[in-house]
């Protein structure tokens, strides 16, 4: 029976930094969501400590713009997925004093578009990712104020299609990782009724294949980043025992680097961050021992969300 090899994964992540490969000359682009990736599951495994936190903040700082926004890396243009990820690194280190909320939130309220989409920045691509990303970074930044958020649900509720999954815009084909985005923009919006949560709940449980592990759409392969696409919302629909959890954990253990540390797609694949990630957090979903719990909506750990929104600092205040 294989075990997760917690201390490979770290030293695995740990490692990442000091790469000047190939790998991390193509991915320059997408350096805040990379860390974001390597950060969270260092959390998730105990091991946030480990990384220099003042060091991290400062190249974070360096990536925001005067709008607001925050690019993929330092040179790099805004956009909503970096602006949400930068917000969630400062979470983690409890750094969110660091930023001028109101700004990020005055950049994403200039996102909504008049039918309550979102654009993933100034050149005006509309994908339900972006929506997801507004709403879960305003809610972080206590700013849901800002936009329009009834819209924001409507237009959401108007990417379901006849199977109870959602896609990218209306009349998208449901896909796994679209699902997450509006299933947990819902969650965190308070509108949950849009769900369908018995007919979403089987379309997500007949994800799981042969070996345990879950594809994003029908005929498709497993990839371990579907534990977590799938298994948070299903999560958030209170239907996670409608999958077999224990195939899934052997699936998710049998992609790791048993030597060198690190998750892959599929057993026997080249390891990334991306997968770690996602494998990790999946493994935190089915409530792996030594593993920290993980927020299905904000993606970030339960005690990192419950300090924003119920810590001392911030007396009892409503995630709304
Ligand atoms: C904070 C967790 C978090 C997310 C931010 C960017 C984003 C919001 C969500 C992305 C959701 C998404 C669309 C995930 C799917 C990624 C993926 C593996 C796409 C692959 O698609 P195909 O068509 O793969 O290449 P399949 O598996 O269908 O063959």
């Amino acid at each position: 029976m294989a075990t997760l090899h917690l201390q490979k994964h770290v030293d695995y992540i740990k490692s990442l930094d000091k790469k000047s490969d190939f790998d991390s000359l193509v991915t320059e682009h997408l350096r805040m969501s990379g860390a974001y990736w390597g950060l969270t599951a260092m959390d998730l495994m105990g091991h946030l400590a480990d990384m220099d936190a003042n060091e991290i903040v400062a190249w974070l700082l360096k990536c925001q713009h005067d709008c607001g926004g925050f690019g993929g890396n330092h040179g790099h243009d805004p956009h909503v997925i970096y602006t949400l990820n930068a917000v969630q690194i400062l979470a983690l280190f409890d750094k969110l004093n660091a930023v001028d909320a109101d700004k990020i939130a005055a950049y994403i309220a200039g996102l909504q578009n008049e039918d309550g989409s979102f654009s993933g920045d100034e050149w005006g691509e509309i994908d339900t990712r972006f929506s997801y990303c507004a709403i879960c970074c305003l809610s972080l930044l206590k700013r849901l104020d800002k936009i329009d958020l009834k819209k924001a649900t409507d237009f959401v509720a108007r990417c379901k299609n006849f199977d109870g999954g959602f896609g990218c815009t209306p009349g998208g084909e449901s896909h796994a990782g679209q699902i997450f985005c509006c299933v947990a923009a819902l969650a965190i919006a308070g509108a949950l009724h849009h769900v369908d949560k018995d007919l979403l709940g089987w379309w997500l449980c007949e994800r799981q294949v042969k070996s345990g592990g879950l594809n994003g759409r029908p005929e498709k392969l497993p990839d371990v980043c579907y534990s977590w696409w799938v298994l948070s919302s299903l999560v958030i629909m209170n239907r996670v025992h409608w999958i077999d959890k224990k195939k899934l954990e052997e699936f998710i253990l049998d992609c790791q680097d048993s030597e060198n540390g690190g998750i892959s797609d599929r057993p026997d694949d080249a390891v990334d961050v991306f997968h770690t990630f996602f494998g990790v957090a999946g493994l935190s979903l089915l409530e792996y021992p030594g593993v920290k719990a993980i927020d299905p909506a904000y993606a970030l750990p339960v005690d990192i969300v419950d300090r924003i929104f119920y810590g001392q600092e911030n007396g009892f205040t409503d995630k709304l």
